[in-house]
This record gives structure tokens, sequence and C-alpha cells, in this order.
């Protein structure tokens, strides 16, 4: 049997509230893929509680890495998540630089996580925008929401409810910055329902995938889309079906939790729906 391609995820690991490597372990592995964690920092909880326990891994992340080198372990793809400060996007950059040497080279898959709902995450710092930016131009896929989008570009937050031309020009902009393929996720252009609008920079061409808006905005649930997306396409799904999976599949979570009473800061009860990928 044919091995499972390995991902190097590097994000938090938060205990609870179902965010970060709490996600992208179960959907990589579900998608058939090995998920190879690289944790940034380990947290009792997301930083969305009142309170968290919280213990910072960045002097452990180069060496950490160095034994991989040493298994000369070959990675089909790279997905980052929650970095906690510029000095942990600088060793990522370095990481990657690192891998891209080997052939055949992986998918860079960068999550810009800096916020959400307008409201940059209390970790944001305009030196971790800047070093959040270094990596999305070195990124194969970016996947910001509307805020994240904003603060990478240095623009005024418009609000969720932007129209698809706002959302075009939104998608060119970050292309420009260097990333290859962007998929700007959270899109409110309609009342009911929630978009995401991707765009090819080398083939100058756009994914727009709508599914209905389930509220409330659940924590985590951008955690869980570029989980799948990224699993999507290391399974070799082209993007307009990358896209419809993963955006399928935060709706079903999303309804089964809010059916259910989950609260919006616990995020999304999406293991009844793991089976189905
Ligand atoms: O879901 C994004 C995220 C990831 N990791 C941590 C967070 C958050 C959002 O609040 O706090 C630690």
């Amino acid at each position: 049997m044919r091995k499972a391609p390995l991902v190097a995820a590097i994000n938090d690991l938060s205990g609870f509230g179902h965010c970060s490597l709490a996600v992208a372990m179960p959907v990589l592995s579900v998608m058939g893929l090995q998920c190879c964690p690289l944790p940034t920092a380990i947290l009792s909880n997301h930083t969305g509680y009142d309170s968290c326990y919280f213990e910072d891994l960045t002097a452990a992340m180069p060496q950490y890495f160095r034994e991989w080198q040493k298994l000369s372990l070959e990675f089909a793809g790279v997905y980052t998540g929650f970095l906690g400060s510029a000095e942990q996007v600088d060793i990522v950059v370095d990481i990657i630089a690192k891998l891209r040497q080997s052939e055949p080279q992986p998918l860079i898959f960068v999550d810009p996580v800096l916020g959400d709902n307008g409201k940059p995450y209390a970790t944001c710092t305009p030196e971790l925008c800047n070093a959040m930016r270094k990596l999305a131009e070195r990124a194969d896929v970016i996947t910001p929401n509307i805020t994240e989008a904003c603060l990478l570009l240095g623009r005024d937050y418009p609000g969720e409810r932007i129209d698809e031309a706002a959302a075009l020009k939104l998608v060119k902009e970050l292309a420009a910055l260097g990333g290859k393929r962007v998929v700007l996720t959270g899109i409110r252009a309609k009342r009911d329902t929630v978009a995401n609008l991707g765009f090819d920079a080398a083939q100058n061409h756009f994914y727009w995938v709508e599914e209905p808006m389930v509220e409330p905005a659940f924590a985590g649930a951008g955690d869980v889309f570029a989980s799948v997306l990224c699993g999507a396409l290391l399974s070799g799904r082209d993007m307009q079906a990358a896209l419809e999976q993963a955006a399928f599949f935060v709706y079903l979570a999303a309804k089964n939790t809010a059916e259910t009473g989950g609260s919006a800061q616990d995020g999304l009860n999406f293991e009844p729906y793991l089976k189905m990928i």
C-alpha cells in the first residue's frame, strides 16, 4: 500500500475549543495524509475564552525541525496557522526555505491567522502582521478572512458584508503580495449565505463557492475550512472541488453545532462528519 503523504502542520495545540492542531490533525488524517505537527505553543484552550494557560514553544521550534531534517523527511505540504510572534514567523520562513531545497517541492499552504470579525487577536501586533505578510508572499495558497486580508494589506476593515466586486479587488491585491492562489473566506455578500472567493493568479481564474450562513459565527471555523481545503488540494483535487468540499464540510458542522446548542466559543462539532470526508 502507498505511504500517506506527509504534511508539516505548524500551528498551536489548544486543548479545548476546536481550533488549530486539534482540527488539522483529525481532518488531514481522515483525508489519508500523515499530519506531522510542529507545535508553536500549547494552550489549555484558545484565546477567545476569558483565561487560558499558554506556553510558548518558539525556542523549541528550530531544534524540533532539525531533528526532522536528520530523518530526511519528504513533505508533500507545509500547512501553517496560528503563529504567536514575528520571531515565530521568521523561523517558519526559514523552515520553508530549507524544505524548498528538495524536490519535489512541498505545497506551501498559509492560513494567516491574525483576527476575525474586524478584530485582531490579542497576539496580533504590527510586527506580527508585517512578518505574516512576508510568509504570505512565499505561499502557494493563502486563506485569509476579510479581517486578515485587511491586516495584510494595511487597509481599513469594511465589515463582512462586502460585495463581489470588493472581494475581487481584495483577492487581486492579496495575490499581488506574491501568493499564487488566494482564498478569501467568510464573505457575506448576501444576507443568508457565506461565500469564499478563490483566485488563481497564474491562470487569472476566479472561483466562487457559497453555502447557507449558519449563525452564530463559530470560533475556529476558519481552521476547519483551511484544514479541509489543504487536505483536498494535497489529495489532488482541483481548486473548485477543494473549495466546495471545505465549504460544505464547514456548513454541515455549523448546522449540527447550532442545532445541538453548541456555543460560538467552543467551535464546530465537526467530529460526526469526519467519516464522510
Ligand atoms: O482559530 C484561530 C486560533 C488559533 N489558535 C489560537 C487562537 C485562535 C483564535 O482565537 O486563540 C490559540
